[in-house]
């Protein structure tokens, strides 16, 4: 049997015309594909089509398409069903047409509470002295419990971890508990949200009374108003997992696991509430097996995230090189080449991340976003990715 190639669209984030990475440069490393946002639009504000299409037009001009948005942030308001909730998921769907009759269909977003993806450090050196992102459990209760001071944090924790927190909150210099503080709160890239201790305690309390059942049920209305949206003006909806997937500050996580998924797609069956898989989020967690995930949910995947990350027993991780640590790469890029083409298509991926590396550890970089890691990356994926195809033909 010949199978007609369809592997993945090669892509990278660029974060606009301030990103450090140059849109020539995302070309370079070989990518076909830019994966952006209007980061300077206010979240839940309309995005306008004149100002998507001037984002789509320089991304051309560069011998590039923008094919996915990452991402169109969900308000807070949403996802806490208060305040102006209704205007705010009305502003979602006319951004949503606005996308669509600018030819950009592939939209991801994520419903994790007030904080976007997390790291307590973000220049952990490496034995070969490249810098990665890490998230370290005994910093994190360090600044929950002794920087940020939240009631009953102390609840939430076990005393093991009390202990191992107190005795890292002691040995931080002044200066190390300010960099923790601002690398939790001053939001990593992407991010659309930073705050102040006295904004972050307001941010949590609007939490107050939902749990993780009341929380699915605001996503669910959500995806109830919006993927009919979708459905009539041929977009796809990528939903991202949380990062990390647990819980932070007590605070209700919904999409980190295989059974949050298979809820999430039931509650509106359309194709078009999909997901966007990315293996160093949902890797973190031991009982996700991650090839066996793509497998399960392979119809309703629209877009990829290949990163891996490498964990210790005491709930610490660190991202590893994307061949490297805790995620089995080649079981997961052999899924995803059977599924796409099953489905005749070619599924949109980035690099996700990326070590700070050579040249780029003298420059200012977007944390997990330097070029040079992220190029390594990718040409290792791609490497292997058609390694597996070509062997698949011969098997086949
Ligand atoms: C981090 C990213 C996330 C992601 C959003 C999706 O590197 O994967 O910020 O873009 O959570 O909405």
């Amino acid at each position: 049997m010949k199978l007609t190639p369809y592997l993945m669209q090669q892509s990278m984030r660029w974060f606009g015309p301030q990103d450090p990475v140059s849109l020539w440069d995302i070309r370079q490393a070989g990518c076909t594909g830019v994966v952006t946002a209007l980061h300077q639009i206010a979240n839940g504000q309309i995005w306008s089509k004149e100002k998507i299409l001037k984002r789509k037009k320089t991304i051309e001009k560069a011998g590039l398409v923008w094919n996915v948005v990452e991402s169109v942030p969900v308000h807070e308001d949403i996802k806490t069903q208060k305040g102006q909730y209704k205007y705010y998921i009305n502003n979602y769907k006319e951004t949503l047409k606005n996308l669509a009759d600018s030819g950009i269909t592939t939209i991801t977003y994520n419903f994790m509470p007030v904080v976007d993806w997390t790291r307590t450090n973000l220049s952990y050196t490496l034995p070969d002295r490249s810098r990665a992102l890490y998230f370290e459990k005994a910093a994190f209760i360090a600044f929950d419990v002794f920087i940020l001071g939240r009631k009953d944090a102390k609840k939430h924790y076990t005393k093991d971890e009390l202990a191992s927190a107190k005795k890292r909150f002691s040995e931080m210099t002044e200066k190390e508990r300010k960099l923790l503080k601002k690398n939790i709160l001053a939001g990593l890239p992407g991010s659309e949200e930073s705050f102040s201790l006295d904004q972050f305690h307001l941010a949590l309390d609007k939490y107050k009374n939902i749990d993780a059942d009341a929380f699915r049920n605001h996503l669910f209305h959500f995806l109830k108003e919006i993927i009919p949206v979708a459905d009539e003006h041929g977009l796809t909806m990528a939903i991202h997992p949380d990062d990390p997937p647990f819980s932070l500050f007590n605070l209700p996580r919904i999409v980190s696991t295989a059974d949050d998924v298979t809820k999430i797609l039931a509650a509106v069956p359309s194709p078009s509430n999909g997901l966007c898989f990315c293996t160093g989020s949902f890797g973190v967690l031991i009982e996700n097996n991650l090839a066996k995930m793509v497998k399960q949910f392979g119809d309703r995947i629209h877009f990829v995230h290949l990163r891996s990350t490498s964990r210790n027993n005491s709930g610490d991780f660190f991202e590893a090189d994307h061949l490297n640590g805790d995620v089995d790469m080649y079981a997961v890029i052999l899924e995803l080449l059977q599924i796409m083409q099953r489905r005749k298509i070619s599924i949109p991926m980035r690099p996700d991340h990326g070590h700070q590396m050579l040249d780029d550890l003298k420059k200012k970089i977007n944390p997990g976003y330097s070029a040079i890691g992220r190029l390594r990356g990718l040409a290792e994926i791609r490497g292997m990715e058609m390694g597996i195809f070509k062997s698949l033909l011969t098997i086949n």
